[in-house]
C-alpha cells in the first residue's frame, strides 16, 4: 500500500512514521507513506497556499492551485483508489472504515488547516471526507496521523502473534478485557487468580464476561 499526505505543516507528520509498528511497516516495503508540503506546489515568491474566505469572515482558507497541482503530479505518477480529505465536518471515522481502507493500494490524504479548503477542492479531487471524532483539532495533520495509523496495522505481516489485531477493542463490538503482567502482587493489588489458574476454558470465559462488564460500563452504546 502506498499513503500519499498533503499539508501545509510536514513537520507534524514526520515522527509518528519514525518510530515503533509504522517504521518497521515501511521498512518490511509493506507500506511507504510519502508526506508532501503544500508550499512545494506554489510558484509565487511568498509561497502562499492560503487566502482570506470571499464574501468575508474570520480565518485563512487553502487554495486550489498548489491543492490541485500537487494532486494531479501524484495522479500523474499512479491511480489512486480514494482523495481522503481529513475534515471535522466529514462522516466520523471507525474500525470497519479502517477495515475498508487497508484494503487499497494507493490513497491521498489531504490534510485540512485554518478553515479548511476552497469548497472546489473538495467537489473536484475529494472523493471522501473523514473526521477523527466529534471535537475540533487545529490541522488535519494529527488526524492523518490516527488515520494511517489504524491503516497500517491491519495490513497483513505487519502485528505479529502477539500484537495481533483479531483481539482488538471493536473488533466484536466489545472492548477489550483487562490485562495483567508480573508481579502477581503488588503492594497488595493482586492479579485475579483465575489467570494464573491454567485452567483455559475458564480463563476465556471471564474474559468475555469482563469484556462485556466494561462494554456495558463505557459504551453501553456498543451493546444496543
Ligand atoms: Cl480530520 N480535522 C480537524 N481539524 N479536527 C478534527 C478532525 C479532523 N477530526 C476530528 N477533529
Amino acid at each position: 500500500m502506498r499513503i500519499d499526505i498533503i499539508t501545509v505543516l510536514p513537520e507534524l507528520l514526520k515522527s509518528p512514521f519514525e518510530a515503533s509498528i509504522l517504521k518497521r511497516a515501511q521498512d518490511k516495503g509493506l507500506v511507504s507513506v510519502h508526506i508532501h508540503n503544500l508550499r512545494d506546489y506554489t510558484d509565487d515568491n511568498y509561497k502562499q497556499v492560503d487566502d482570506y474566505q470571499f464574501g468575508g469572515g474570520a480565518g485563512m482558507v487553502l487554495m486550489i492551485e498548489p491543492i490541485d497541482r500537487c494532486i494531479s503530479s501524484l495522479k500523474g505518477e499512479r491511480d489512486y483508489d480514494e482523495v481522503i480529505y481529513m475534515t471535522p465536518d466529514g462522516e466520523t471515522f471507525n474500525q470497519k472504515t479502517a477495515n475498508r481502507l487497508s484494503l487499497l493500494k494507493n490513497i491521498i490524504v489531504l490534510c485540512g488547516h485554518y478553515k479548511g479548503v476552497d469548497q472546489r477542492v473538495r467537489d473536484a479531487f475529494v472523493t471522501r471526507e473523514i473526521s477523527i471524532g466529534d471535537y475540533v483539532l487545529s490541522g488535519g495533520e494529527l488526524a492523518a496521523a490516527v488515520l494511517a495509523d489504524s491503516i497500517i496495522r491491519l495490513l497483513p505481516g505487519v502485528l505479529n502473534d502477539e500484537t495481533s489485531a483479531l483481539t482488538d477493542t471493536y473488533q466484536d463490538n466489545l472492548l477489550a478485557p483487562p490485562v495483567y503482567t508480573r508481579p502477581r502482587e503488588y503492594k497488595g493489588l493482586e492479579v485475579p487468580a483465575i489467570l494464573v489458574s491454567g485452567n483455559f476454558p475458564e480463563i476465556e470465559k471471564w474474559r468475555e464476561e469482563e469484556a462485556l462488564k466494561r462494554t456495558q460500563k463505557n459504551r453501553p452504546d456498543l451493546l444496543q
